[in-house]
């Protein structure tokens, strides 16, 4: 059993707080490579029993006549590849439309109830640390804005597609069980969509943009988490923080041979070493955490704590104990509870240390953030005493 302790949670994190209305970003990337590999199989297997059967029809109306008929200009509703979208080289000398700020990780309970959120997505040029890349984001944020319902909440989503795009966009909720996730309602840009499901399961959601190629628009900044509560609560009441892993890509052929450029923790490489997350000592944390990919497997991992409880997914029921870190493929989740004893600093990174090297890497302060006792002694000339 967890050993969490209600009376020391704080209730409130004194820094790094934004206001709630800031509190909107995305950063949307893919999670495709997989199924590019099994569209193509797929493909392939289409265009052999379209022959065997002396059909004239193509491979993705054999392989997949819903999503054709869905609509669809690409193969299987955009997870099959498409052509090329993404800006040919992203990192750029164009003037940036805005630089991305501190991202706020601070995310808090909600009432169980109906909900409506409402997307506009964007296509921007964002400073992000020292270069400037060309971005397609969901409110102008890259994660786009971390969004809270209970289970069983109606939830209507408003997809909106800024007049100054130039391509459709769209969102695919993992919370749903609608068609392509809400993906068939494709966007134009200057246009509105909307579509409704119920929260069926509690967990850490992904949602992203879900236009061909679906890869490219993840890759590009397409991507945030819905965080679905159990009715009950995910348990006693602690400081709780949102955190997406995420690739940044230089160029869209890095983005398909998946060469990340850097790493990010909330879109921004290495934002939380420079400003560190700060809780009173002793205090136990929830971090609720999800690897937004596109291509990416993230080995989440808090330096100098255990965690007490692991829900995989952010389903309770999939509780673990004791765990050090948890494998996170590319839209999978956890939620991560634990203590931070005492007064220090506790990084939480990737253990795939390359990653945490390019960006994956953030610090929580307890406390005054100076080490509890022990330290280093001089062992004299003899070397013991
Ligand atoms: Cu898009």
């Amino acid at each position: 059993m967890t050993e969490l302790d209600a009376s020391t949670s704080a209730t409130t994190i004194p820094e790094n707080r934004v206001s709630r209305a800031k509190r909107q970003r995305l950063i949307d990337f893919d999670i495709l490579a997989p199924l590019t590999i099994l569209g193509v199989l797929i493909s392939a297997l289409a265009i052999v029993i379209a022959f065997a059967a002396n059909q004239s029809n193509g491979p993705a109306a054999a392989a997949a006549p819903n999503a054709a008929a869905a609509g669809d200009s690409a193969t299987a509703g955009g997870y099959g590849g498409g052509e090329n979208t993404a800006p040919t080289t992203r990192v750029t000398e164009e003037k940036p439309d805005f630089t991305a700020k501190t991202y706020d990780p601070v995310t808090k309970p909600v009432k169980a109830g109906p909900k409506t959120f409402e997307l506009t997505a964007t296509e921007k040029n964002i400073k992000v640390g020292a270069k400037t890349y060309k971005m397609w984001t969901f409110n102008n944020t890259v994660p786009g804005p971390v969004l809270r319902a209970v289970v069983g909440d109606k939830i209507t989503i408003k997809i909106t597609n800024a007049s100054d795009s130039k391509l459709p966009h769209s969102v695919d909720y993992h919370a749903s069980r609608l068609t392509l996730g809400g993906g068939h309602v494709q966007v134009a840009p200057g246009k509105s969509g909307t579509f409704e499901f119920t929260a069926e399961y509690p967990g850490v959601f992904m949602y992203h943009c879900a236009t061909a190629p679906v890869l490219h628009h993840i890759g590009m900044g397409m991507y945030g988490m819905l965080i679905v509560q159990p009715k009950e609560g995910f348990g006693p009441k602690m400081p709780e923080y949102a955190i997406t892993q995420s690739e940044l890509y230089a160029s869209s052929k890095d983005i398909d041979e998946n060469r990340p450029d850097s790493m990010a923790f909330n879109g921004v490489p290495s934002q939380y070493a420079a400003k560190p997350l700060r809780l009173p000592a002793d205090s136990n944390v929830r971090m609720f955490v999800m690897n937004a990919g596109p291509s990416e497997v993230s080995s989440f991992h808090v330096v100098g704590t255990v965690f007490d409880r692991v829900f995989e997914d952010g389903n309770p029921r999939n509780v673990s104990f004791g765990r050090q870190a948890l494998g996170i493929p590319a839209s999978g989740s956890g939620v991560f509870e634990m203590q931070l004893k005492g007064e220090g600093q506790f990084p939480f990174v990737t253990h795939q240390f390359n990653h945490a090297a390019k960006g994956a890497v953030g610090m929580m302060i307890s406390g005054d953030g100076k080490p509890g006792p022990g330290g280093v002694e001089d062992a004299g000339a003899n070397g013991h005493h």
